[in-house]
């Protein structure tokens, strides 16, 4: 009879597909009934936004239908499953990306027309799903349509943020933080799945209990709360396949517990219950660093918690004990702030499923895969031991047994060396005690990997050195990428058409290694034109959004160089200014002749700063100062302009980086793990000025670094140079630094300590003792830059040198060596 509801479910499917037409036509009734039904609005009268929501509609139905099929597919074949926890993912748009990986961007674009709009202009109407900061962020989201479009069975966990990343509005060049009201005007993107939900519990205390003599814990717990379901389709690109994003939010627990009510205060009994809403209300705007917060950690275990329940309850329906859990699932912990997913699971295998510590042991040692994302040991996450054993009373003692017995096997390897034993502890002692978070995933991963291969050796060498003695085979590393889908194909339409000409097939949008097939034709001067077109294109449209926002007119014929990422020390934005302000100068003291030989430059920095990090603060207040001299200068004019570009989020990147020449990576070696925006720079052929840090070693050996223009200290020199006393700073750099120490650019009480950092035996970051080869890196892309036929072939060997860093290689890599997960591909 099973057999028997599954062919009329079947059937049931093939009608509904034929119910969901795609033809121009079809689309077009179905987006007027949308209108009418959905958004309400007459089918006489809508405006754009409307036309959005009814065409969002529209196409989330198509979605829904594939992801349905999806879900089917894969509980009847029960493969091994991949679970992805994340406590950010950067989505950006989604309604782009979703006619085009459905391969129905074109029908719609003919139906809109017909109804009298423009595709692009309704696309425009979507605000950006900001659930996250930066790299780690949108890392997560490139490998969400990888693992869809490549067919892996896995499914996303993460939070639903009532309120995302900030908004930056700039006010007299200060960064202002707004809240990100992402779900005020409504989400189609979203399946709200008000009966799949779980309750999280918190605090209380914890019970020892015997039963036939077998003792085991009981929890009870002090503050219930619920987790609701909501599910984002994750449509794959050139299949059927649509996998599942599932982001919790809290809601009061349905639980009533009688005591508050019986109290006769009824208003505040409800008041204080929707209290439990603000655990998913904001999304923790620090990148890298961790403060013991409460809220912050409940909001780890509330997402952990939920998805482990979810989880279990899934492979419970299919299996009656525990014995194929490692087979069938594979946990991957993005970075450690969903490393509690590991005690959980050891919770309810001994607490709830009352296996032997023993056995539950040896599960959970098969499941987990966790990717560090860090190179700074400072920033790794510590957890006060009060404020866990508070919040999560069981977990703490899990942690206790789970460390106890680990130190007992170290002690039998390593002897008494009491210095090893206590850096390797997941318990540190101190002033306050604390929960080293990666500590305890290293510890339960069978997996550890790096993100690059320079970070890989900077995790066996320096973070986590000890560990890789140790477990010499736990650490891996995967190269990070990017989907190629949004990098080129949603954002770069022109560049898209041109590549899939030049290799005569559009099979590259699938299997990104055939645009090595672009080398051939580098220096056909007919290719050549058409990619300078689609340049100027980009341009244009990147030109047009400077001048709207900032009112800036800027030359085309200018070099567009960007750097945009989050504003860090790092990272040094500074660096650039810096060079901005010497550039800037040269040309200031120039004769007419010489001016004449400048190679204009539209030099653009975008980026947000933790609202609490002043020096970043001070780096974006400095940038708007030298742009408010610099483009007012009557002797400079299109020689140099200064562009800052506020509010920088995926949208704005899809923008700015298919209408960039040269985009700046300049880290001080060794501190940026990856960086992913090389690789999306990188595919749009833009050249790449870099340091040789993270993804940068990479690329220049997939593209060749004479296609580069790499510069500074290399890893290894980076500590010896930070000893020096005082280094060989050169005269430029005092020069700039000084200028803007004296007021140059105003502001010279609050640019103080941002001057103080780079003082001559302060620098950490190097700025000074790099300076010189920066500006030698500068000098020889404008060198370059006028050479156009030299330039276009650097780019075109750039896009075809740019395979290896799409994230379906990645997620190909986790898979076999990480995940042990196969695709699992749903017929059409
Ligand atoms: O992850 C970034 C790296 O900085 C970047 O180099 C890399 O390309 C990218 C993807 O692998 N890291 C990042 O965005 N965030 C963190 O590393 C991080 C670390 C710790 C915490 C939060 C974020 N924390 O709360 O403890």
């Amino acid at each position: 009879s099973s057999g028997q509801s599954r062919g009329k479910a079947e059937r049931m499917f093939r009608l509904m597909d034929e119910f969901l037409k795609n033809d121009p036509m079809s689309l077009q009734k179905d987006i007027i009934h949308h209108v009418e039904f959905t958004v309400a609005r007459s089918r006489f009268s809508f405006d754009d936004f409307e036309a959005y929501q009814a065409l969002s509609h529209s196409v989330r139905d198509r979605l829904i239908e594939r992801w349905h099929d999806t879900h089917q597919h894969f509980k009847k074949k029960d493969p091994k499953r991949l679970y992805f926890l994340s406590l950010e993912f950067l989505m950006g748009r989604s309604l782009s990306n979703s006619v085009i990986n459905l391969g129905i961007r074109d029908e719609y674009a003919d139906a809109l027309a017909q109804l009298g709009f423009e595709f692009e202009v309704l696309a425009e109407q979507e605000g950006d799903a900001a659930l996250g900061n930066g790299g780690l962020a949108r890392l997560s989201a490139c490998q969400m349509d990888s693992l869809a479009t490549l067919d892996y069975p896995a499914m996303g966990y993460g939070l639903r943020y009532q309120y995302g990343l900030f908004r930056q509005i700039i006010v007299d060049g200060y960064q202002h933080e707004q809240p990100d009201f992402w779900l005020n005007f409504g989400n189609p993107w979203e399946i709200e799945r008000v009966q799949v939900s779980y309750s999280v519990k918190f605090y209380g205390t914890v019970e020892e209990k015997a039963s036939n003599g077998v003792k085991y814990h009981v929890w009870v717990p002090g503050e219930t709360v619920e987790a609701v379901a909501y599910d984002n389709p994750i449509p794959g690109y050139g299949t059927r396949n649509a996998i599942n994003l599932r982001l919790w939010a809290a809601k009061p627990s349905g639980q009533y517990d009688l005591e508050s009510y019986n109290t006769g205060d009824y208003i505040n009994a409800v008041v204080n219950r929707q209290k439990a809403e603000i655990i998913s209300n904001v999304l923790y705007p620090d990148d890298r660093s961790y403060q013991g917060k409460e809220l912050r950690l409940k909001q780890q275990y509330f997402f952990v918690s939920a998805s482990t329940q979810d989880i279990i309850r899934r492979f419970k329906d299919d299996h009656d004990n525990f014995d194929e859990f490692p087979d069938k699932v594979a946990f991957q912990i993005n970075e450690t702030q969903p490393s509690l997913a590991i005690v959980e699971v050891m919770r309810v295998l001994i607490d709830e499923e009352r296996l032997a510590w023993k056995r539950a042991w040896e599960i959970v040692c098969k499941l987990f895969s966790f990717t560090s994302h860090s190179v700074n040991p400072e920033g790794l996450e510590k957890i006060p031991v009060d404020l866990l054993g508070s919040l999560l009373p069981r977990h703490l003692q899990i942690i206790y047994d789970i460390n106890h017995n680990f130190m007992e096997e170290l002690k039998k390897k390593i002897g008494q060396d009491y210095r090893r034993l206590d850096q390797m502890s997941i318990v540190a002692e101190g002033t306050v005690k604390t929960i080293r978070m990666a500590n305890l995933s290293i510890i339960c991963s069978h997996t550890v990997n790096g993100v690059s291969r320079l970070h890989y050796e900077l995790l066996k060498t320096r973070v986590f050195k000890e560990f890789y003695d140790l477990w010499p085979q736990k650490f891996q590393y995967k190269t990070n990428g990017v989907t190629q889908r949004r990098w080129i194909v949603v954002s770069n339409p022109s560049l898209c058409s041109l590549i899939s000409k030049w290799l005569g097939t559009e099979e590259w949008i699938r299997n990104v290694d055939l645009l090595v097939g672009l080398r051939e034709h580098a220096s056909n001067p007919v290719l050549q034109q058409e990619w300078r077109m689609v340049k100027k294109i980009n341009k244009i449209r990147l030109a047009e959004y400077i001048e709207t926002l900032t009112g800036v007119e800027v030359s085309l014929d200018a070099m567009f160089d960007v750097q945009v990422k989050r504003i860090h020390e790092y990272k040094r934005q500074l660096l650039n200014i810096l060079g901005i302000i010497h550039r800037y100068y040269c040309i200031k003291n120039m004769n007419e002749s010489d001016r004449k030989k400048v190679v204009p430059r539209v030099c653009i920095i975008g980026g947000k700063a933790a609202p609490g990090y002043e020096i970043a603060k001070k780096i974006i207040k400095l940038c708007h100062a030298v742009a408010e001299k610099v483009n007012n200068d009557a002797d400079v004019g299109d020689l140099l302009k200064l562009i800052f570009i506020p509010d920088y989020n995926v949208s704005v990147a899809e923008m700015v980086i298919p209408g960039s020449d040269l985009s700046q990576h300049i880290s001080t070696a060794g501190h940026e793990a990856s960086g992913t925006s090389s690789m999306k720079f990188l595919m749009n052929g833009c050249l790449l000025l870099a340091t040789a840090d993270g993804s940068t070693v990479e690329i220049a050996e997939e593209v060749g670094s004479e296609n580069m223009f790499l510069f500074g200290a290399k890893v290894h020199e980076v500590p010896q140079l930070r000893e020096k006393a005082t280094s060989e700073v050169p005269i430029q750099f005092v020069r700039v630094v000084r200028m803007v120490r004296d007021g140059y650019f105003g502001f010279k009480d609050y640019f103080k300590s941002l001057c103080d950092t780079v003082e001559d035996g302060k620098d950490f970051y190097l700025l000074g003792s790099d300076f010189s080869s920066y500006l030698e890196a500068q000098a020889m892309a404008d060198r370059e830059f006028v050479n156009e036929e030299k330039w276009t072939r650097m780019s075109i060997l750039s896009t075809a040198g740019s395979g290896r860093f799409s994230s379906d290689r990645t997620m190909d890599e986790y898979s076999k060596l990480s995940w042990g997960i196969q695709p699992c591909k749903c017929p059409f």
